[in-house]
């Protein structure tokens, strides 16, 4: 898929397409991912995209939303009881596999994961 305006997240966002939410605020929504690659596998991403397709966009004005992001999703990790680990993984661009071009950080775990990833 190429960097585009809208992407399936914004179906996602307008609840247009069922996702299964596990934390919600102002800023941000994080639900199961529909392909899950660990028994725990969520993605977080911002409500507003704000140029944010891909983490490589971001700017000055997008740190204090990043950080938010990150909190959320070591608080989203803890309370899907990942007590032993996991991996937050951002994919960036093509080289970095990334298929939808609205930011979201990927939280895995609930087994041992293995590096390096391929
Ligand atoms: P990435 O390669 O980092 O862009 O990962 C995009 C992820 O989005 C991928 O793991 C599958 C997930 N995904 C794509 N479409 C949907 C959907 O309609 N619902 C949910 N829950 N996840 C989706």
């Amino acid at each position: 898929m190429e960097p585009s305006e809208t992407t399936i997240f914004d179906k996602i966002l307008s609840k247009e397409i069922p996702s299964d939410v596990v934390y919600e605020d102002e800023l941000c929504l994080a639900f199961r991912d529909i392909a899950p690659q660990a028994p725990v596998h969520v993605l977080v991403i911002p409500k507003r995209k704000d140029g944010l397709s891909q983490l490589s966009k971001a700017d000055a004005r997008h740190k204090e939303l990043l950080g938010h992001l990150l909190f959320v999703a070591q608080h989203v990790a803890k309370s899907e009881g990942l007590a032993e680990g996991f991996r937050i993984v951002i994919n960036d661009g093509k080289h970095g596999c990334q298929a939808v071009y609205h930011l979201h950080l990927h939280v895995l775990g609930g087994r041992q994961l293995t590096w390096p990833p391929g």
